[in-house]
């Protein structure tokens, strides 16, 4: 009896759990209705219709450089495409990811917009994953506004949200900073205030990581409207810069690929990176770096000269708004100038100039300040010279945005020795691993026949033109041309007119066995003195 009676309960209980769990699917479901019928869901476009909010959106769009009342209307938990490539649905991650610190840094930023951005990671990104998100905010100026923020996000995301205020303005480099040294989760994940992640962004965007520590990962960015919130679709690309330092894009072969790859600069908005070797070995930014840009270019150059590079995510998309007007920038100084000028000291090398040739007065009258830090910091990583960076990471950018209007050659012809009265030329068969050997020179010294014929090119390659093959100090052969600096590295000293590798050895000409060697470098050695026969000293 007993036991029938207790049967019966289980039954009864059984039934009311079934009961409320189909409550719960029609209440669901209804909210999905509820949902779908309100605004910018699927990332649609929203309009205002009502005059009076169209006015006053005109007025805070002036203030903010977003539709703050279209914002309004939007749910912080819309629905937006899922923009990635099909084949990446099928990926599947290991579930030892390393844990990330969320860095979000803000001024001055729409709230409701910044409480999108939180939602929108919450909802598509495994909760066990997040460690934490480090809210910054940057000294905005009307603190009220925030205030409510901070229950906010503890009432609906709990603990893992930090919020740090920052006692002042410190810009966007230093807030990024600051964030970063509080954190404690072993991947640091840097955001705008103003994205909305995809489906699925985190795991594929740090697994690269996992892999290396050495390098940094972006998603390919999409783009919302900052007055519709339309959401876009955008290809992926690979960042890179005009020589204004204007961010610029540049194509890849194959838009569908799901592989990550190299890309030469990040555009700053959304990366990752370890924490320890962002903090440790790369020393984070350059901290002198004020308000906003130049600090993607920074960390971007430092990835690539210093470590192993940064590598663009396919499967793994963020949508970010680009404003026309933004209320971030100060005006009192030209922080940029200074900004590009402190990268440009420490890392461009004689591309510098290239620079400052092109706003010649701006660069001249701004102060680039102390630099010591840093120029010691490239010393101490044996950071390779930034012709490397353009030879090998960003080839055509160069041919895009010619750093010169016409990409010189330093010296061509002839490559004559001027070891004796004998005139003698180098000469090489046009084929790889030929050996170099020495032959009387050609009449004509400028155009001389082609075995005879070499560049010293833009990359500091001694080319036989008309071939892809430069002499290598390896064997002291012709290889093919590698852009990598190293063995085949050359650099002419005009005073001396040595020929210099790895800053000590030197192109050296035997005239008796008509071979040519490498030999440490001697400035009374006449063996290692050598002309071109035209030199372009543009
Ligand atoms: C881009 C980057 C941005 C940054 C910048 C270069 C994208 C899409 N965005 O400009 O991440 O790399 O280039 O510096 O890649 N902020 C502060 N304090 C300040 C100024 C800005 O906290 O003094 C915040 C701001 O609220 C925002 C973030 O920094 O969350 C980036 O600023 P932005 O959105 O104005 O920069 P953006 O997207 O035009
Ligand atoms: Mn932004």
């Amino acid at each position: 009896m007993l036991m029938k009676c207790l049967r019966l309960k289980f039954f009864l209980l059984l039934l009311i759990l079934s009961l409320f769990v189909f409550c719960l699917n029609i209440l669901k479901y209804s909210d999905i209705e509820r949902i779908s019928k309100s605004y910018g869901e699927n990332g649609s476009a929203v309009y205002l219709n009502d005059p009076e909010d169209i006015e006053v959106n005109e007025i805070l769009y002036q203030k903010t450089g977003m539709y703050v009342l279209v914002s309004e209307k939007i749910s912080v938990n819309r629905s937006i495409p899922d923009t990635r490539p099909t084949i990446c649905h099928t990926l599947k991650y290991s579930k030892n990811l390393p844990s990330v610190s969320i860095i979000i840094i803000f001024h001055n930023e729409v709230l409701s917009m910044i409480k999108r951005t939180l939602h929108s990671i919450w909802n598509r990104t495994p909760n066990v994953m997040i460690h934490e998100i480090i809210l910054v905010n940057d000294a905005s100026t009307e603190q009220e506004t925030y205030k409510p923020l901070r229950n906010y996000v503890a009432s609906y995301f709990g603990d893992k949200i930090k919020i740090k205020e920052l006692k002042q303005r410190s810009g966007l480099i230093v807030a990024r900073l600051e964030g970063a040294r509080i954190a404690t989760g072993e991947v640091l994940i840097f955001l705008d205030s103003h994205i909305e992640v995809n489906e699925n962004w985190l795991p594929p965007l740090i697994s690269p990581i996992k892999e290396n520590k050495k390098i940094a990962t972006v998603p390919v960015i999409d783009d919302f409207s900052s007055k519709t919130f339309e959401y876009f679709k955008m290809p992926p690309t690979r960042g890179a810069f005009d020589w204004t330092f204007t961010f610029k894009e540049l194509p890849i072969d194959d838009e569908d690929t799901i592989e990550p790859f190299q890309v030469p600069v990040m555009l700053g908005c959304a990366f990752a990176i370890d924490r320890s070797f962002f903090l440790n070995d790369l020393r984070g930014y350059d901290e002198q770096l004020e308000v906003w840009n130049g600090e993607n270019y920074e960390l971007s150059f430092k990835l690539h000269l210093c470590a192993d590079g940064l590598l663009k995510v396919p499967c793994s998309r963020i949508g970010h708004t680009f404003r026309e007007i933004n209320p971030t920038r100060v005006t009192n100084h030209d922080y940029v100038a200074r900004n590009f000028k402190r990268i440009a000291e420490v890392w461009l090398d004689e591309f510098k100039d290239v620079l400052y040739s092109r706003d010649p007065k701006r660069y001249e009258t701004v102060d680039a300040g102390d630099l010591s830090k840093q120029k010691s910091l490239r010393k101490q990583l044996k950071c390779k010279p930034f012709v490397y960076f353009l030879a090998n990471i960003a080839k055509d950018l160069v041919e895009r945005y010619p750093p010169f209007y016409q990409v010189p050659v330093f010296a061509s012809g002839v490559l004559k020795s001027l070891s004796s009265g004998d005139n003698f030329c180098l000469v090489a068969d046009q084929q790889h691993e030929a050996s170099l050997r020495l032959s009387k020179c050609d009449n004509n010294l400028i155009e001389p026949k082609k075995f005879q014929h070499f560049s010293l090119t833009f990359f500091k390659q001694i080319e036989q033109s008309g071939s892809d093959l430069c002499i290598d100090s390896f064997n002291m052969r012709l290889l093919d041309c590698h852009y990598e600096g190293g063995n085949q590295y050359w650099k002419f000293d005009y005073k001396s007119k040595m020929l210099i590798n790895k800053g000590k050895f030197c192109l050296s000409a035997n005239v008796e066995m008509k071979t040519v060697t490498k030999e440490i470098c001697n400035e009374f050695d006449r063996n290692q003195k050598w002309m071109f026969g035209y030199f372009n000293h543009t």
